[in-house]
Formats: structure tokens, sequence, C-alpha cells
């Protein structure tokens, strides 16, 4: 017999690129009939987050909102300085917090919806309390596959006789990955932070019910097929295709460059951002305004020189340097802003022709969404791996030469021909004009998206 309601709880980790793609997921869920609890760490990291929630839950009234209060950070036991890492270990270690907070919901609640990076502290409360728990990937159906392979990787690695030295790694049965896509953490010997949550959370994996991907088949079709072929992936619940999920009106409206955009030829301006978290460096910061002015293309660059934005605070003019505040003021052909401004609403804007982006998964989806070309600069994380994926779809460029961000500064003639070379490039526009379309086929209900949405809400139905 089928539960007349149900009632889904969402539970997203810290940072924009996951609660945005959270958020969109419950707009979806409520639009398909479904009860949503939105569960969000309090306090957030960043005041986007806090911003976004306010907003979110504002278009949303029937939508719960609950508070997981986390406990207080404890700086002996963090092993890491990055902020957002600091907080996601703080809910991690308040996921004890939960029980009670889970059980209390009315109606029951027929499933939780787990950040990937949760899972691992997630699990045995959810498996306690009998309550099914889905994840919800929120990078590529690629990068999902290094997720679940990588603790065996490093065993292999470990192994005595093994290849050390080898510029692949090689899951078995799919493509092999070059070890220069690794962030380098990931392959140093000693323990890290990032390591060890991959290892934890990859492990635990096989146990979710079901794993959710913000991608579809169009775009990511043999990885889909790998993941939920049983003799390549063996062992994996299923792996389900939801997106993409559409940017929604809820987010932050009438960014401030849109009046600017509004007076450009169409297809004209590159939009420029490293996304939420990346912090790029002084010299590289002025020798991306010096390859911005030189290419004469016209941009929109969203600046950002500290990784939380509440410690954002500098003045633009100290940050881009005076040479770059002149070339920009005025009737210019570039625009910087140093604070945030809905991404997808500039991406969407006629006059957008190009990104510049380092390619986290949700800048990725909202490019393809909205038909924009990419000119590819992975910074850290997943990001190469995105940036493969980008660059094999044939809808942007990447310039592999240019490594992490952490590495040597790009020159800006080098940037400034990267730039004019995907802006005038007509075949990367048609390819992400079809992309464009297929995405948008995808959530159809005749769509793989679409059908995957809704063979996922009739199994937590039963
Ligand atoms: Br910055 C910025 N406005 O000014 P990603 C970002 N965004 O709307 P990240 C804005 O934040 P992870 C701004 O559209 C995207 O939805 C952007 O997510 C939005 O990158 C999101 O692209 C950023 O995945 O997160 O922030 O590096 O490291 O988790 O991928």
């Amino acid at each position: 017999e089928q539960k007349s309601t149900v009632h889904v709880a969402l539970f997203p980790s810290s940072g924009m690129g996951h609660l945005t793609p959270f958020l969109r997921l419950a707009a979806s869920l409520v639009a398909n009939g479904v009860q949503v609890t939105f569960i969000a760490a309090h306090p957030t990291v960043s005041l986007a987050e806090s911003r976004a929630l306010s907003s979110f839950f504002a278009s949303f009234p029937q939508v719960s909102p609950k508070q997981l209060c986390l406990l207080p950070f404890d700086e002996s036991s963090s092993s890491t300085d990055d902020p957002f890492y600091r907080h996601y270990e703080v809910i991690c270690r308040s996921c004890c917090l939960l029980p009670p907070l889970l059980s209390s919901m009315s109606p029951p609640l027929s499933a939780l919806i787990t950040d990937m990076s949760l899972i691992s502290a997630v699990l045995p409360v959810s498996r306690a309390i009998g309550l099914p728990n889905y994840v919800f990937f929120t990078s590529s159906a690629k990068m999902l596959t290094l997720f679940t392979s990588f603790h065996k990787i490093i065993v292999a690695k470990a192994m005595p006789g093994s290849r050390d030295h080898e510029d692949v790694i090689k899951i078995p049965n799919l493509e092999p990955i070059p070890v220069s896509w690794f962030p380098p953490p990931l392959l140093e010997d000693e323990d890290n932070f990032l390591k060890n949550s991959l290892i934890q959370n990859g492990k635990s994996m096989i146990d979710a019910d079901g794993i959710l991907i913000n991608t579809f088949h169009g775009f990511e079709q043999d990885t889909l097929r790998a993941l939920n072929d049983v003799k390549i992936m063996s062992g994996l619940p299923p792996a389900i295709a939801i997106g993409l999920l559409p940017p929604a009106n809820f987010e932050e409206p009438h960014s401030h460059p849109l009046a600017w955009l509004g007076d450009q030829p169409t297809g004209s301006v590159i939009y420029v951002s490293f996304g939420s978290r990346t912090a790029i460096l002084r010299d590289q910061i002025r020798e991306l305004g010096d390859g911005l002015v030189r290419s004469r293309v016209r941009f929109v660059w969203m600046v950002k020189s500290k990784k939380v934005d509440q410690e954002d605070t500098e003045d633009l003019e100290d940050v881009i340097g005076q040479d770059l505040m002149t070339a920009t003021s005025g009737a210019a052909n570039g625009l910087v802003v140093k604070r945030w401004l809905n991404q997808s609403e500039v991406l969407a804007h006629p006059a957008v022709g190009g990104f510049l982006s380092h390619c986290g998964w949700n800048s990725v989806t909202e490019a393809v969404w909205h038909g924009v070309p990419m000119l590819a600069w992975p910074q850290h994380g997943d990001q190469m791996i995105n940036a493969s994926l980008v660059k094999r779809a044939g809808i942007g460029i990447w310039e592999e030469s240019w490594g992490w961000g952490e590495k040597d500064v790009v020159k800006g003639e080098e940037i400034a021909e990267r730039v004019e070379e995907m802006m005038r490039d007509e075949s990367l526009k048609a390819r992400a004009a079809r992309m464009k379309e297929a995405a948008r086929m995808a959530l159809g209900l005749d769509g793989d998206s679409g059908r995957g949405l809704k063979a996922l809400l009739a199994e937590v139905r039963q």
C-alpha cells in the first residue's frame, strides 16, 4: 500500500557548492508533491549560505526548516586550516545530535537525503532508526567513480611492488585517470583531512539506498552506464541522474551587473569567477586583470581574495590595483565586482557568451543549463575531473598546462590568447547550445532525469 504523504529530509554539507544544489533539489521535490524538511547546520560558515537559506525559506513556506545547532569548534581536534573544512569537521562531529531531530518529525520521515561528504557520519544514525538514507552527490558522475574507488586505490598504492610511479590511476573497468588530475594532498603518503574524508565517505557509499547525481545522460552517458553496471562497479547502490537541477527564482535576483550587461552586444561578454571558496593569489589576480584587458573581450569579473566572504573586506582597488581600476572605470569594456552576484542570472543574460570558470560542478551545470561555452581553469578538488568533461563534450577549452591554482602564476598574455580563442570559437557555441537543449529535454517526463526522479519517488513512497 502506498503512503499518502512522502516526507523527505535533506541534509547538506558546508559551503555554497553543497547548499545550492540541495536547495534546488528541495524545490524540485516540492514541485513533485513531496513534503520537505531542510536540515541546515547552524551557524553557517559564510554569509552567502545564511542569506541563501533565508531567501529560500521565504519563497518556500511549505518547506520545514530545522537547525542542527553545531557543537563548539574544538581547535585541538581540528586537522585543517581551511575554514570550510573546519566547519565541515564540526558538522560531522555534531551528527550525534541528529537522532532526536530526525525522530521528532511529523509525519514520520520516509527518507533522508544526505550530502556525500556526510554519509559516513550520518549512516549509523539513520540505520539505528531504520530510516532509508540516500546520498546526494554534488559533483559529476565521473567524480563519483573516483570517490567510490579511492579507498581501494590507496590500498593498492601502499602494496609492495605497486607501480607508484605510474602517471595514471587505474580504476578497474573504467578509463584511467591521469594522476595530475588528483589534488596533490590526495596522493600524499601521510594522512590528511581531505584524504581521510574521501576514504571514509567513499567506503560508506555502498551502504546507502541510492545515489542521486546532478547530471544527465546526454552529458555523462558512459560514466552513468558504468556506475550502474554491476560488472563494472559492483556493490554500489543505483546511481540516479536527476539533473540538471534548474537554477530557481528564490536565488538572489537582480544582480548589479545586469544593468551594465543590458548595454552590451549579444554574446560579447565573458563572465569570470572561481567560485565561492577559492581565493586567488594577489599576483595571479593582477595577471588575470592584465589578460582580460589585453584580450579586448568585454568582461564581468567576480573577484575574490579571501576564502570566506565575511573576511573579504579589502577595497577593490587594493585587490586589483590602480591600473585595472582605471581600465574598468567609466564606459569601459569590463566590470569588476567584489560581492556576491547571482551567477546563474548572469550566465542567463544574452550578452554573456563565455565563462572563465574554475569548474566547480555547480558552475559547470549552470553554464550547460544556459548554453554558455567555458574556458576551464580548475583550482583544486574535483575541478580537473570536471574540466575534462567540459573538454570532452566540446563545450569548452581547458589549457591543462595552467595547473592547479597554487602553482606558477599564468601570465596575462597567455590568458588573453585563450580568452580570445574561446570567445571566437563558433563550434563551442553550437555544441553548448545543443547541450543546453539536451539538458532541458532530460528533465521532461520522457527524459532520463525526469524518469529517474519519478522512479526514486515511487521507491521512497513504498
Ligand atoms: Br562566487 C559566486 N554567485 O558570486 P561551485 C557563486 N555563486 O551565485 P564552489 C553565485 O555558488 P565547490 C557568486 O552559481 C554556484 O551555484 C554559483 O558552486 C554560486 O563552486 C555556487 O561552482 C558555487 O560548485 O564550490 O563554490 O567552488 O568547491 O563545493 O564546488
